[in-house]
C-alpha cells in the first residue's frame, strides 16, 4: 500500500484538487494498492489518518510501504517537515518520498535528513514508479533518471528525467477523490474546480521551483484530451483569460 499524502498548504476553506499526488496515483498499474490523503480537508487530522492506516497494514498482508508526499515551499514545508520526521521516529520502516517544487528546488539539504529516504525531481510519474521497483529490490537507485536517494547516507541525485507532455499520462483519478467536497464557490460562481491542462511554464523567475521541476517549458494537452474531462466548462470569463491565461478556470457542471 502506498499513501500519496497532500500536506496541509491552505485553510480548508481555500482546498483545491490535489493534482499533483492524483497524477502519481492515476500512474501507478492496477496491482499496486494506493490512497490519497489530503491535509487541505477540513476535518482531517492528516497523521493520525496515515498512523492509522499504517497499524491497520501491519495486520494486513498489505502494509503501508511508503508515504510519498507532495511538498512545495511555504506554508506546506511548514506541514511536511513535522508530518515526515514523526512518521519516521514512530515507523522507522515506512519510506518516505517527497516529490514536487521544493525538493526539485533543494534536492541536498532534503536528503541531508533522516526523516525523507528518497527525492522525485522534477516530472513523478515515471521515476515513482521506478522507485518502486528499486524499494523492491529489482532496480539499482543509480539507473533511475530524476531520482535522489542516499549512497552510505550521503545525498546522491541522478540525471534529469526528460519529462513529457500530459498527454502522455492517464487523466487525473477523480473517482479517488470525493470530486463534491472540494468544488466551493468562488466569484465565478458556486461550485468551482481548477482544470489544469498544461504542465511546467514558459517563463523564468528565478525563485520558482517550477524552473528547477520542468526548465522554462510549459507543455499542453491535446484539445481532445481536455473536451473528455468528466466535467462539463459552463463559464470561462474574459477576466480568467486575463488573470491566469494558462490555468482552465471555470464554473464546473452541476
Ligand atoms: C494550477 C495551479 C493553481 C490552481 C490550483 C491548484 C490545484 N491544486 O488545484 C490555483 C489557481 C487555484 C492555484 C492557487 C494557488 N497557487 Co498555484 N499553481 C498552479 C500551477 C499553475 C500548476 C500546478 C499543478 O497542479 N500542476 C499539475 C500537477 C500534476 O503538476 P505538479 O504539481 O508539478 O506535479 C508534478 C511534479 O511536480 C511531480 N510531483 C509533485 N508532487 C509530487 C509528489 C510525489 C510523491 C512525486 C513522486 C512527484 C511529485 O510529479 C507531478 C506529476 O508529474 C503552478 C505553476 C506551474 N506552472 O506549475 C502554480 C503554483 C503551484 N501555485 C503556487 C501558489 C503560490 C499558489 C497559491 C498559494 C497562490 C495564493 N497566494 O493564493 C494558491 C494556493 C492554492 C491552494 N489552495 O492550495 C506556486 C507555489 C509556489 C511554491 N510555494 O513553490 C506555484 C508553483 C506558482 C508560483 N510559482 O507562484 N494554483
Ligand atoms: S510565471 Fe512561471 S516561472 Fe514565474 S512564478 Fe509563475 S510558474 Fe513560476
Amino acid at each position: 500500500m502506498i499513501l500519496l499524502v497532500n500536506p496541509r498548504s491552505t485553510k480548508p476553506k481555500n482546498r483545491r484538487f490535489p493534482l499533483s499526488v492524483m497524477a502519481i496515483g492515476a500512474s501507478l498499474p492496477s496491482g499496486i494498492t494506493w490512497e490519497i490523503l489530503d491535509g487541505n480537508l477540513p476535518g482531517l487530522a492528516l497523521y493520525d489518518a496515515i498512523t492509522a492506516r499504517i497499524e491497520a497494514g501491519r495486520r494486513s498482508d498489505d502494509p503501508v510501504k511508503v508515504v510519498a508526499m507532495t511538498v512545495m515551499p511555504g506554508p506546506q514545508l511548514v506541514s511536511a517537515v513535522p508530518l515526515a520526521r514523526q512518521i519516521k521516529e514512530h515507523y522507522p520502516e515506512v519510506l518516505i518520498v517527497w516529490g514536487g517544487y521544493f525538493p526539485s528546488l533543494y534536492p541536498t539539504p532534503v536528503l541531508t535528513t533522516r526523516y525523507v529516504d528518497f527525492i522525485v525531481s522534477g516530472q513523478g510519474e515515471r521515476t515513482f514508479l521506478e522507485l518502486l521497483d528499486v524499494i523492491d529490490g529489482r532496480r539499482e537507485p543509480a539507473s533511475v533518471p530524476g531520482l535522489g536517494w542516499k549512497k552510505n547516507g550521503e545525498p546522491v541525485l541522478n540525471a534529469e528525467r526528460p519529462w513529457l507532455g500530459p498527454d502522455a499520462f492517464p487523466a487525473p483519478p477523480y473517482d479517488k477523490i470525493d470530486v463534491d467536497s472540494y468544488l466551493l464557490p468562488t466569484f465565478f460562481g458556486k461550485r468551482n474546480g481548477v482544470y489544469q491542462a498544461s504542465i511546467g511554464c514558459p517563463y523564468s523567475c528565478n525563485f520558482c521551483g517550477v524552473i528547477a521541476a520542468f526548465g522554462s517549458v510549459e507543455k499542453f494537452e491535446s484539445p481532445a484530451r481536455t473536451e473528455a474531462t468528466p466535467f462539463t466548462s459552463t463559464t470561462t470569463t474574459s477576466s480568467s483569460k486575463k488573470r491566469m491565461p494558462r490555468n482552465s478556470v471555470s464554473e464546473l457542471d452541476g
